[in-house]
């Protein structure tokens, strides 16, 4: 550990605190990062975490012989809330295999296409509501939309419900309570364990009125599945109530199907939301990029209304702004990975089994080894097929990576790209000039304040 630098000045039982910004973590790593190099420490309270961002690191990382998904920090203070659901499992207990293998079928090409039409009924909402923007001369909210989207379509899809977010003033309390749970398990993060029943007494207890809320809402919902009489459309609801594992015949247990369900609404819509938020803001930010965007959407859909489940993947430029997208802020910033057995990290840095260290993501797609000079410059030709192939593996983690990487990636992908083609065919995005990119931390990342003027196009399909 010695090995491993670490910030100038500690004080005693703080630690690196000197500088911090408790609402801001991962671009305070971000700094540490830039100033100590591809592994290195903080400590805060007591505890001290190792960081990893190098490319050649992180890719000895991705190992699966050696290492795996460590369930600590921001995930493992999601436990009270998520329990054992896949996000949130440890590698050993045996409902994330069952639930993986249940479960897996649901993101199938298949079960995608199947979603398309739910997708494509939930975006029209959201074009209804800039149309009128657009009408008006208004602005819309960024993410404030690209929430209720996200969290409309995993509802949808997934469990055949319907939050009406479009139809309401404020965020559904279903969104307000998950976004409290997660501020609050970050906080967790960012204050003494031992101090933390006396400083956060209060977040405490609301964080409890909201997990109870979340747990209502849930337990409504599979309710309203169990009554009704042959519901049939085999979404992931379905799938937890009826299938059984193919080889042992195994069910979910009704406790776990609850934090399952409140898994998946919460990951399935979150770090999407702010992948769209962000490809937007560049979007904006880059009339040039957006005008070479719009010109393959409308070459590849045509004047379709609604493009069909296989025209979308064709909108490949869309699908390498969102990559680069993801390159600059990856909505879900970090992952950690635990040593399996006694082991040495990149042949420099010796690890027990059980020792782990945390990916920072944002940084390792800023690493200059990987991706060249000049990485802070929004370029999605990164993504083209020449320029991947050219750069070594595992250097592009925004889903994680091994066999708990994300299992919802192509619905995200389905999806995203989905709708910032439908928006980019209808309107022009007309930046606020005097935005200045602020990114807030809730666990995942989100480009706050953002708003844009939409403008329909005169010459749309
Ligand atoms: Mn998703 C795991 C990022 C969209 C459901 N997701 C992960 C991990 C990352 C991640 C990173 C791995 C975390 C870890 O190693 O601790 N996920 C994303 C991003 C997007 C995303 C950046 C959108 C963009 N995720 C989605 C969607 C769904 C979903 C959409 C569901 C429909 N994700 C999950 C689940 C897991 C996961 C479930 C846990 C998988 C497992 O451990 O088996």
């Amino acid at each position: 550990l010695h090995r491993i630098p670490h910030p100038p000045h500690r004080i005693p039982f703080l630690g690196d605190v000197l500088g911090a910004n408790r609402r801001t973590p991962v671009q305070d790593s971000m700094r540490h990062a830039r100033a100590l190099g591809p592994i290195f420490r903080r400590k805060a309270f007591g505890k001290e975490f190792v960081f990893v961002w190098g490319a050649r690191l992180a890719a000895d990382l991705a190992d699966e012989t050696r290492f795996a998904k460590h369930v600590g920090l921001g995930v493992a203070n999601l436990r009270p809330v998520a329990g054992d659901g896949l996000f949130t499992a440890y590698n050993h207990e045996p409902n994330w295999q069952l639930a993986h293998d249940v479960l897996a079928p649901g993101f199938s090409r298949e079960a995608m296409a199947g979603y398309h039409t739910m997708m494509l009924d939930v975006a029209a909402r959201l074009t209804g509501h800039w149309d009128r923007a657009a009408a008006a001369g208004h602005t819309v909210d960024v993410p404030g939309d690209m929430t209720k989207l996200t969290l409309e379509t995993i509802a949808r899809t997934g469990f055949g419900h319907d939050f009406g977010s479009f139809e309401r003033a404020r965020p559904h309390p279903f969104v307000t309570a998950m976004v409290g749970t997660l501020g609050y398990a970050q906080r967790l993060n960012t204050v003494p364990a031992p101090l933390a029943p006396y400083l956060l007494r209060g977040a405490g207890r609301r964080n409890a009125a909201d997990i109870a809320h979340l747990n209502s809402t849930v337990d409504d919902l599979v309710r309203a599945r169990r009554t009704a009489s042959g519901s049939g459309s085999g979404d992931l609801l379905d799938r937890m109530l009826e299938v059984a594992h193919p080889e042992t015949g195994e069910r979910l247990s009704p406790e776990n199907v609850r934090r399952q369900v409140i898994t998946f609404l919460v990951a399935g819509h979150e770090t999407t939301s702010g992948a769209l938020s962000f490809a937007l803001y560049h979007l904006a930010r880059h009339p040039e990029v957006a005008a070479r965007a719009r010109a393959e959407v409308d070459r590849v859909w045509g004047g379709t209304e609604a493009p069909a489940y296989e025209q979308v993947a064709k909108a490949r430029y869309v699908r390498r702004v969102l990559d680069e997208s993801l390159r600059l802020w990856p909505t879900a910033p970090a992952f950690a990975r635990e040593a399996m057995r006694d082991t040495v990290l990149g042949g420099e840095h010796p690890m027990r089994r059980g020792a782990w260290t945390l990916v920072l993501t944002p940084m390792l797609h800023r690493d200059p080894e990987a991706w060249g000079p000049d990485t802070e410059r929004f370029d999605p030709d990164r993504f083209d097929a020449r320029a991947v192939r050219a750069r070594p593996p595992h250097v592009f983690k925004p889903f994680g990576t091994g066999a708990r990487a994300c299992i919802g990636r192509q619905f995200a992908l389905h999806e995203a790209t989905l709708v910032l083609g439908l928006l980019l065919r209808r309107y022009e995005l007309r930046p606020d000039p005097d935005y200045r990119l602020r990114v807030t931390e809730r666990l995942t990342l989100m480009p706050e304040g953002l708003h844009l003027r939409p403008e329909r196009r005169t010459a749309a399909a």
